[in-house]
């Protein structure tokens, strides 16, 4: 069995065969290297033998580990079950965080959860045992924080079922989000394949002051290159700069990578690490990082002329950074604080804040926390109180712990502010909040990251703004988002708030441990129980495969107008319940998807029966049991956000054959090809306008279906006239070959038998 743990002896041997085949791909290249080309040549299942264009070449990689978070790991794991085989072939873990509801605090909704999910719960634990996952049970930590503290290590390769993966790039790993059936994948001992990303290099110079934070690089990055420029791109951090941002503080910038669509974010190997190495009790690891400095930090050749060797190069100066808020509705709408004031008012978004959240998997670490905190004691020292609800998510038990030993979390509750469980919690829908009507447009700041319509509460009425933790703090105090906190006086309060001081980014007297929040896997085996009457999980029946036609006269189910993100397709919030049952769950689809026609949110009209108005599930299953398979259209970076596959598996299953879009985001557009779904693109963009509501879809010519060749589309309008047009797509033979067995798993399945 191997050992779940990055124990110093498999890291060890990590950097033996990192060493060996990045040795073969230098004598191939010859040319200096920038740290993610070393981190992804080094992990090639074939270094001597794979083609290797940044942008095009397809990547067969072999990550160090695999983690799963509780919402999606029950649809992987059934996926996994159902591949037949015996046990995991690398590292894995599966944590339980997703599905605990915040509602009255830590404790409360920590008991709760454990009877409301107990069926969920007691399948991920056996599924683990059986297939020898370490599982982390609920209340243990958020899954990518959790990761940080125990397994990330230099150069690592990881992969992760949750966008926000990348965020152990703040100990210069590779992590990358996934959908479930990549993870598949891998835990198989199959390669994981992605597509070479492009490397944009972003410089830092400077040193933050102030009020300035790690989260601000993020948030200015993300107002620089957009929710869709990092797509299929690896971001690198360098510059004297870097060396000044704690690990921790590298960890947020890096998951918030996620929010640019990057295959992922790193930091080179440097002090601060070694330092978060030793306080997590990971000193043979730091021992063994300082040893091999050589694989986890770029050549010098590349720092010294970056220009030469990114496709692209970005400059932020940490001395003139100002703190930032982005929102609402997308991380990407950025404005440094100054001019936050004056856009509220000019977008008359509700001044009035409803509530402050701080923690999440992006911004808990003792640094985050010791800094809020400083500015809770601005307001306690005057004897005053938050005039909001004030929420504290910490990201794990350790750090939680670690906070009521040091007295923040104290400090917190002196200005009234709630701890939540360690957990996702509002960052993910899992809020139930009795304080505002949900049809009235509120407005809430928090320090997480992410902000689509309807993420936080279910209502896409709710002006979601995001921060640092800090500036979020301040924002708490003065109640509303009419104030600039580095120059106003706190309102109701009389004084002006002070920067906060730089904090320890590690306790002084070291982590206090979780000693209960982990089930290492025994060697016994155990019965996996799914009861066939459950509602919350079913066993996969394999999709069927393609019948070798042509895609004649599809109904066109909706044409999604604007942002259609994955929150867009596969709600989550209460949907969360049904995340290991394929039938309920797909109920949601597209519920929150606005159709282009009459810009309803989830309506459609019925394609066949011209009926007004239905929800789009209803209208999918009737096609579904007519046997009609249909279509989706889309706009610019379809499948936004998460790496959540119930977004592909749940069109699949009531009938998607293709979803043509502007453009794709990265994890969905491949959760749609192992799917059995053809993820299309318009030649000419410019085509979305020409589909026409009513119009039937036909693919021609599936069966020479080849890399780089596009497609014909025949778009037949209700009047009887025909428009034809060009699609491209991105398959390459191996996932045409999953397109025409009906998913990769039955490829898989299939091999395996
Ligand atoms: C998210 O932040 O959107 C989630 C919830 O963590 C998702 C995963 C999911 O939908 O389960 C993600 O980021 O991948
Ligand atoms: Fe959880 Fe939110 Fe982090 Fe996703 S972004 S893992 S929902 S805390």
């Amino acid at each position: 069995m191997i050992p779940v743990e990055s124990t110093p002896e498999f890291v060890a041997e990590a950097y033996r065969k990192m060493d060996a085949r990045l040795s073969i791909v230098r004598n191939k290249l010859n040319r200096p290297l920038s740290l993610a080309e070393k981190l992804i040549f080094s992990h090639l299942d074939d270094p001597a033998s794979d083609d290797l264009v940044p942008g095009k070449s397809y990547l067969q990689l072999r990550p160090d580990r695999v983690a799963m978070q509780d919402a999606t790991a029950q649809m992987a794991l059934l996926q996994f079950m159902s591949a037949g085989l015996k046990s995991v072939a690398v590292p894995t873990t599966v944590h339980c965080d997703h599905l605990i509801q915040a509602r009255k605090g830590a404790d409360d909704d920590l008991k709760n959860a454990v009877v409301t999910n107990k069926e969920v719960y007691d399948f991920l634990r056996t599924v683990s045992q059986k297939y020898h996952i370490g599982f982390w049970k609920p209340g243990a930590g958020i899954i990518h924080q959790v990761v940080l503290e125990q397994y990330a290590f230099p150069g690592g390769m990881m992969i992760g079922t949750d966008s926000h993966t990348p965020n152990a790039g703040g100990l210069a790993t590779f992590a990358s989000g996934v959908g479930g059936a990549d993870a598949v994948d891998v835990m198989a001992g199959l390669p994981w394949e992605v597509l070479f990303p492009q490397r944009i290099g972003v410089r830092l110079t400077g040193k933050m002051s102030g009020w300035t934070a790690p989260k601000d690089i993020i948030l200015v990055l993300l107002g620089i290159l957009t929710v869709k420029g990092g797509t299929n791109a690896v971001i690198e951090y360098f510059g004297e700069g870097a060396n000044t941002v704690s690990a921790t503080g590298k960890g947020t910038i890096c998951n918030m990578g996620a929010e640019l669509g990057a295959t992922t974010s790193v930091f080179p190997y440097d002090v601060a690490m070694d330092r978060y190495l030793r306080a997590t009790e990971r000193g043979p690891l730091a021992d063994l990082a300082n040893r091999n400095k050589h694989l986890i930090t770029a050549d010098k050749e590349v720092l010294e002329d970056p220009e030469k060797y990114f496709d692209r190069v970005i400059e932020i100066d940490l001395n003139t950074l100002e703190p930032y808020v982005v929102g609402p509705h997308s991380p990407d709408a950025a404005r440094p604080v100054s001019k936050f004031k004056q856009a509220v008012k000019e977008n008359h978004w509700p001044p009035e804040l409803t509530n402050a959240l701080i923690g999440s998997c992006t911004n808990s670490s003792y640094e985050d926390i010791c800094r809020a905190a400083e500015i809770a004691d601005q307001a306690a020292e005057q004897g005053k109180r938050s005039p909001i609800p004030l929420w504290v998510t910490p990201g794990s038990e350790q750090i939680f712990q670690t906070i009521k030993r040091d007295g923040q979390m104290q400090r917190f509750e002196k200005i009234g502010a709630t701890v939540l469980a360690n957990a996702c919690g509002p960052c993910i829908g899992q809020w139930k909040r009795d304080d505002v009507n949900p049809d009235k447009t509120n407005s809430i700041i928090s320090s997480y990251n992410r902000n689509f319509p309807g993420r936080n509460d279910g209502s896409p009425n709710t002006l979601s703004f995001l921060t640092s933790p800090e500036i979020t703090l301040a924002y708490a105090l003065a109640g509303t988002l009419a104030f600039d906190p580095l120059k106003d006086e706190v309102p109701g309060m009389g004084f002006k708030l002070k920067a906060p001081n730089p904090a320890p980014d590690l306790p002084a007297q070291g982590y206090v441990k979780d000693e209960h929040g982990y089930q290492a896997p025994g060697t016994d085996d155990v019965e996996v129980i799914i009861n066939p009457t459950s509602g919350r999980l079913q066993m996969l029946e394999p999709f069927p495969p393609w019948d070798g036609k042509d895609y004649l006269d599809l109904p066109l189910l909706i044409k999604a107008k604007g942002k259609c993100t994955t929150d867009h397709i596969s709600p989550a919030g209460k949907w969360l319940i049904f995340r290991g049952h394929l039938d309920n769950i797909s109920d949601n689809m597209f519920n929150g998807a606005i159709n282009a026609f009459d810009e309803e949110r989830g309506l459609v009209t019925h394609p066949v029966s011209g009926e007004k108005m239905q929800p789009i599930p209803k209208v999918a299953r009737d096609l579904k049991a007519n046997g009609l398979r249909w279509v989706v259209v889309g706009e610019e970076n379809y499948g936004e956000g998460s790496s959540r596959e119930h977004a592909a598996m749940s069109p699949r299953f009531l009938g998607a054959a293709a979803v043509i879009a502007k453009s794709f985001a990265r994890i969905h557009q491949s959760n749609l090809k192992k799917q059995g779904i053809l993820p299309l693109t318009f030649q000419n963009p410019a085509n979305y306008d020409k589909i026409q509501e009513g119009d039937q879809i036909s693919l021609l010519n599936l069966s020479e279906l080849a890399p780089g060749n596009p497609l014909k589309m025949v778009a037949k309008h209700v009047t009887g006239e025909s428009k034809e047009m060009l699609l491209d797509h991105t398959l390459n033979e191996v996932q045409i070959a999953w397109f025409r067995a009906g998913s990769a798993l039955n490829l898989l399945r299939e091999k395996s038998s």
